[in-house]
């Protein structure tokens, strides 16, 4: 295939190969717009299983597409962390990114993993999604061309490709993963799973695939690893693997590193973990005004509390043009963060553009807080902005709290966020929800 010795160097054939061949004959397999390291590691680790042992017609051209914009790299220290774990040192030469694919580029076959339908960004007319590899809700779409169609929840999409190659090495025996890349799989399991943490998000799956790939990955090569206690990956049996040490103190450095980012402006904090949805307006939401709208949900590992320690004004100012700048309807921000006692917490901001493309006055604030607070399956309550350090009435007023069938007059006076915008705050009760809960339920809300 090629004579590259390294993964580094193997990426970086690829890449070239590709900007040679316009694309033309390629597959681009492409994680979330989010860019975590669940997205990158599995990209990465399936174009390079399609290569090996994929597809015949691909003849060895696919090729991992990282959707982050280059400026954004450094708002994933994590992701730099574990890229250089792998030997991936100089990620713009070895990685490709939205910016190098060429304006006339023929690339039209796409495989998609850690999500499941094609971002709007990509999906010109004859572009056509080959292979699904995801952990999120199943949004139904290229049954009939996908091929593998795997969508299966589990802690880590990076678990599922690993099962690729877990399968494969029970069916014929020498399935083999180069140790840079069994790192980068491993890397974004552990992070995902808290380090295999019980009682989270953790499956079968995903231990059997870190007990898989530990061998190949040669854990005893720099890293954050207490070397004193080497990981003999014959000897072990998967509850060894569980208490793997090499294991917890990776998660420990990788998590630590995803929350450090509190030297980040607040634009900066919104779009490091972002997503942006296209929602069809519910006709009883829209009544007659109808049309799509756009929504955004951003993931912040840091307390409300920090998010707005800045001061209230720029914050809020720097939000709304945040909404602008992607023309948001809806923006939700989900907080994720440890109390003092090391539980996780969870709150939710939940911000509507009253003018944004079909809100009809306040139908559709009212339709999604109201949606909001009915699902169990969030267990939200609503928290006073004074809470936040926002100098607000509530707090000598407080009846005005209850009148909720008032939705335009009982915050739009108090709420830092002034007209056209309206917005909530919530506790998050049910801690176990992330985004990849949130989301459908909000498109459940808004389409009705
Ligand atoms: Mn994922």
């Amino acid at each position: 295939m090629s004579s590259a010795t390294t993964l580094s160097q193997y990426l970086q054939e690829q890449r070239a190969r590709f900007l040679q061949d316009n694309g033309r004959g390629w597959t681009i397999v492409m994680g979330n717009e989010a860019g975590d390291l669940d997205t990158v590691a599995s990209s990465i680790g399936y174009a390079w299983h399609r290569v090996q042992y994929g597809v015949q017609n691909d003849r060895g051209k696919a090729i991992a597409l990282v959707p982050t914009p280059r400026v954004d790299f450094v708002l994933r220290p994590e992701n730099i962390h574990v890229l250089a774990l792998a030997g991936i040192t100089d990620p713009f030469a070895e990685l490709l990114c939205p910016e190098d694919l060429p304006v006339t580029q023929k690339c039209i076959d796409y495989a998609l993993v850690d999500h499941n339908t094609l971002n709007t960004r990509y999906s010109q007319p004859d572009a056509r999604v080959v292979a699904v590899i995801d952990h999120h809700e199943d949004e139904g779409n290229y049954r009939d061309t996908a091929s593998p169609r795997i969508i299966q929840p589990c802690g880590s999409c990076a678990s599922l490709v690993t099962s690729l190659y877990m399968s494969l090495s029970a069916s014929n025996g020498h399935s083999q993963i180069p140790s840079d890349l069994a790192v980068l799989l491993l890397s974004a399991i552990t992070i995902d799973t808290g380090g295999l943490s019980k009682g989270g998000k953790t499956v079968d799956i995903d231990r059997a695939a870190v007990a898989w790939l530990l061998p190949y990955a040669k854990v005893t090569l720099p890293a954050p690893i207490p070397t004193e206690t080497p990981v003999d990956p014959r000897a072990s049996t998967l509850g060894e693997i569980l208490e793997n040490p090499w294991i917890g103190s990776l998660a420990n450095t990788l998590i630590a590193e995803k929350r450090s980012v509190s030297h980040l402006s607040t634009r900066d904090l919104l779009r490091r973990d972002y997503k942006q949805y296209t929602l069809q307006l519910s006709p009883s939401i829209s009544q007659g005004t109808g049309g799509p709208i756009q929504a955004g949900l951003s993931t912040v590992p840091l307390p409300l509390s920090t998010f707005f320690k800045s001061g209230s004004a720029p914050v809020v100012v720097m939000t709304m043009a945040w909404m602008g700048e992607c023309g948001l309807s809806i923006l939700g921000v989900l907080t994720t963060y440890r109390s003092k006692k090391d539980k996780g917490r969870r709150e939710q901001l939940w911000i509507v553009n009253q003018r944004g493309e079909g809100s009809g006055q306040d139908r559709l604030a009212r339709a999604l807080f109201d949606g909001l607070e009915a699902r169990e399956a969030l267990l939200l309550k609503r928290v006073k902005y004074s809470r936040y350090g926002f100098a607000g009435r509530e707090d000598e007023d407080t009846h005005q709290e209850d009148k909720t069938d008032s939705i335009p007059g009982d915050l739009v006076d108090y709420s830092p966020f002034s007209d056209p915008f309206i917005a909530r705050v919530y506790k998050q009760k049910n801690t176990h929800a992330t985004r990849k809960q949130v989301a459908p339920i909000l498109k459940q809300i808004v389409e009705g």
